[in-house]
């Protein structure tokens, strides 16, 4: 078994209002990952600033605000070996135009601004977002029957 990490993955307002929920979740846990925290919820103005820092002051960080806190998303902790490059990888580009077939971008996105989801990027931001969004009492700890199938 490999390194055993946890990210934040949060289906945005236009993931929800898509239907697209159901289908981002079925690709996490057909890959082989293991959902540990989930919940919908406004975002506030403070935790979409918060949650977007690194992007202060960039042309496109005021309407970012604005699309993040339009509507409800579901914010979610997975886990699993690699987790946070593997999600990346199963998210693709940030520009969907750009992002590979096969992606949840790819697949299911035409525009930057409205990618249906967020993944965090380094081990550094996945502590960091994973902390803004949930305690960590809200986490579960469980074994899935098959992950003796999944790994060595
Ligand atoms: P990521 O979501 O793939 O990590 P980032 O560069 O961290 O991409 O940007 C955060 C989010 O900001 C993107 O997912 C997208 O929604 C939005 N964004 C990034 N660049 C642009 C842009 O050039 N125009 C509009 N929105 C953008
Ligand atoms: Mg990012």
């Amino acid at each position: 078994m490999g390194t055993r990490e946890r990210t934040f993955l949060m289906v945005k307002p236009d993931g929800i209002q898509r239907s697209l929920a159901g289908n981002i979740i079925d690709r996490m846990e057909k890959k082989g990952f293991k959902m540990v925290a989930l919940k919908m919820m406004h975002i506030s103005h403070d935790l979409a600033s918060l949650h977007y820092k690194e992007h202060e002051g960039k042309p496109f960080y005021q309407g970012l605000l604005e699309f993040i806190t339009s509507g409800p998303v579901i914010a979610m902790i997975w886990e699993g070996d690699n987790v946070i490059e593997m999600t990346r990888t199963l998210v693709g580009a940030t520009d969907p135009g750009k992002a590979a077939p096969g992606t949840i971008r790819g697949d299911l996105a035409v525009f930057t601004g409205k990618n249906i989801v967020h993944a965090s990027d380094s081990h550094e931001s996945a502590i960091r977002e994973t902390g803004l969004f949930f305690k960590e009492e809200d986490i579960c700890s469980y074994q899935l029957t098959h992950e003796g199938w999944l790994y060595d």
